[in-house]
């Protein structure tokens, strides 16, 4: 996919130009050959201030595992994975089964930049300016019933383009799930760039999700289904290793991985000598997520 008219965040100094100047150059920034960003690209209110890492640290140090384990192997290897044309099955308790091309669905939903931090259980972080669009939008061209309660997703299984599923390391299709309120939630996005590039393969490409108050693993790549159930789905991680991954993964300094502390984090792309630094509760979300958990015992339901 080739873009026209790429505008780079680097390019332009200070921050409120460089939105401004999106927002003027309205639908010519950010297009892909048939797979349009949308129009005008402005700040979000669910942004943070701080300040983005570069495209060249969030697309070369990644977690992907059906691409490799090591850091690096996504990048590598991730070239090798065919994503267009791309579906996403939409089924279980919705008005509206079926299959969803993604071209149709960009058609219909409202995409903007949000730039958040990303926390991973592994205590690294990075603040990634995402393009994508609410999850709800995507659940409501479905129509939820009134009896779903969660949601499930899950990765392409494609052995093929993915070397690392053709071992055992995790169990595939890498599937992961939310409560029906976290996936409604605003801050939660289906993500289909970074900057104003498409989704890096190594990142997701061509949809992925994006819940910035949990877990890094959460955020499920290359999702080609995503299922309304009124049962906890079944998780890829939790699979592994329950008592380490838990169904929620909020960020919670306060809650120690069996194996580390949770109490601190390091800021990826700074070097050597980069400061670690203290984690925030829910990320940093949590004025706006801590009443979804209201009454619950995060210890538990870790
Ligand atoms: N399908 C799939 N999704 C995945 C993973 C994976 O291995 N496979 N890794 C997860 C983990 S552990 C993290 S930290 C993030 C990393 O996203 P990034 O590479 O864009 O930073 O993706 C998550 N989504
Ligand atoms: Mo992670």
């Amino acid at each position: 996919m080739a873009y026209k008219n790429v505008l780079k965040y680097s390019d332009v100094t200070p921050r409120a130009d460089y939105l401004n100047r999106r927002q003027l150059m309205g639908g010519a920034a950010g297009l892909a050959a048939g797979m349009a960003l949308g129009p005008a690209l402005g700040a979000s209110k669910y942004s943070t201030d701080l300040k983005p890492n570069p495209l060249e640290d969030i697309a070369s140090y990644n977690n992907f595992y059906e691409f490799g384990s090591a850091k690096g192997d996504p990048a590598n290897n991730a070239h090798m994975l065919t994503i267009d044309p791309w579906s996403v099955e939409i089924d279980g308790m919705v008005d509206r089964p079926g299959s969803y091309g993604l071209e149709d669905i960009l058609t219909k939903v409202t995409q903007e930049e949000r730039i958040y931090r990303f926390r991973c259980v592994e205590t690294w972080s990075m603040v990634v300016p995402w393009v994508g669009f609410e999850l709800n939008q995507l659940l409501d061209l479905a129509g939820v019933q009134g009896a779903a309660k969660y949601v499930a997703f899950q990765t392409l299984y494609r052995p093929e383009e993915m070397p690392g599923q053709r071992s055992v390391s995790l169990e595939w299709p890498y599937r992961e799930g939310l409560r029906l309120d976290e996936a409604m939630h605003p801050l939660t996005i289906m993500a289909t760039g970074i900057y104003d590039e498409p989704m890096p393969k190594q990142n997701g490409a061509p949809l992925r999700l994006v819940v910035p108050w949990k877990y890094g693993y959460k955020s499920i790549k290359s999702i080609v289904r995503v299922t309304l159930t009124d049962k906890e789905p079944q998780t890829t991680w939790n699979m592994l290793q329950p008592n380490e991954y838990g169904f929620y993964s909020n960020v919670n300094p306060e809650v120690s991985h069996p194996r580390w502390s949770q109490a601190y984090e390091k800021p990826i792309g700074g070097g050597l000598f980069a400061k670690r630094q203290e984690t925030l509760m829910f990320n940093g979300y949590a004025d706006e997520v801590a009443s979804l958990y209201d009454g619950m015992d995060l210890v538990v339901n870790h």
